[in-house]
């Protein structure tokens, strides 16, 4: 993108056909993210957050620019990972929704039955996540494929990390959704690290995307940090598998800041390789590209933060003074009829 100060007096179009205002949207579930998980992280400090807490920071664009490329109002699906907190803010997910089920509350969306993010809202189009990596590829094949039966014009996508995409069931998965032709996108988060792997102990490849080809499928590659970027690379894949092109995979190159979950220490990461991925901060770069191309002031993005700090004092303060799940309603919802049978049992041994 390239900008002068002229052109901020007169600003030229947005990309990819957007408007100012969803631009503006763009940055909102950017900043969103990462400022409701930098709450969590406080949270956790406190001991407040139950089980571990995952970070996608430094990763905000590729959630949201590639979440941002579905059309909810046509029910178009996607399935997220640990990472992809901002995709589901985009889906529609809140605040103190998530806070709740970091911090396992009674009225968390599985009322501390399950953790972080793992969960789904079929109405709002996304799914809960399986953790055994790769699983969702085909898990969405199913999806994209009752789609495609039905004569549907849906979408389906789903992420994968570049450790998943050494599984069998991503192999699976990809290969099923390219021989039928499935209206589906693959997002590869190629994030440098699964744990603590690096990329050149992951793959023989040079690039994930040269795997597409493999599949006999289009491939594309975009820089992950680039919100624009990602939007302009997973759009178009959106309406190739929409008009019966079938799917794509599409590579997303970014850089994972934290470790794998905030106890890890990252004492496996390169010195200086950290702060060389600081440096291209995706909400940095887009306030960079916004404000120099005229599509926000400074002003309106100070004005977005503090709409969301505002949103998550609220948040937080709700549901800290919240109530955990009652011991004795462990096993509702969770296993069929047996199990409540045997709470029952224990229910009268009690008292
Ligand atoms: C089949 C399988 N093997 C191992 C694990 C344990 N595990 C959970 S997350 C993770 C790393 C994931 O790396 P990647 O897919 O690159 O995603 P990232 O964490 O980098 O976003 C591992 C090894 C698992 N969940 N499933």
């Amino acid at each position: 993108m390239t900008t002068t100060a002229a052109s901020a007096a007169t600003p030229a179009a947005p990309p990819h056909g957007l408007s100012r205002a969803q631009l503006h949207e763009l940055y909102y579930y950017m900043r969103l993210t990462r400022s409701l998980e930098e709450r969590l992280v406080n949270l956790y400090r406190q001991t407040k957050v139950i089980g571990g807490l995952f970070r996608s920071l430094g990763q905000e664009a590729d959630s949201v620019g590639s979440a941002y490329a579905l059309d909810r109002t046509r029910g178009d699906f996607l399935s997220p990972l640990i990472r992809n907190l901002g995709s589901m803010l985009v889906q529609g997910a809140q605040p103190l929704e998530i806070l709740r089920q970091y911090m396992a509350k009674a009225e968390s969306p599985t009322r501390g039955r399950e953790l972080n993010i793992h969960y789904g809202d079929l109405d709002r189009g996304f799914i809960g996540q399986i953790s055994h990596l790769g699983d969702m590829v085909p898990v969405m094949a199913g999806v994209a494929l009752s789609f495609k039966m039905r004569k549907q014009p849906r979408v389906g996508l789903v992420y994968v990390g570049d450790g998943a995409m050494s599984t069998g069931a991503f192999h699976e998965g990809i290969n099923f959704a390219a021989v039928q032709r499935l209206p589906m996108v693959i997002v590869c988060e190629n994030n440098g690290y699964s744990f603590s792997t690096p990329m050149r102990k992951q793959t023989a490849v040079a690039q994930l995307v040269d795997k597409a080809a493999a599949y006999g499928i289009p491939g594309v590659r975009a820089d992950g940090n680039d919100v624009l970027a990602v939007y302009g690379a997973t759009k178009p894949a959106v309406e190739l598998a929409r008009n019966g092109g079938g799917c794509t995979l599409i590579e997303l190159v970014t850089y994972r800041r934290k470790g794998h979950a905030e106890h890890d220490n990252q004492s496996y990461v390169p010195a200086g390789e950290i702060e060389a991925w600081e440096a291209k901060d995706p909400i940095d770069r887009c306030i960079r590209d916004f404000t120099a191309a005229g599509w926000a002031t400074a002003g309106e993005l100070a004005d977005i933060d503090a709409r969301i700090a505002s949103l998550l004092d609220e948040a937080v303060g709700a549901c800290e003074n919240e109530p955990m799940p009652e011991a004795m309603s462990a096993l509702d919802g969770v296993l069929a009829d047996p199990a409540r049978t045997e709470l029952e049992w224990y229910r009268r041994i009690d008292g």
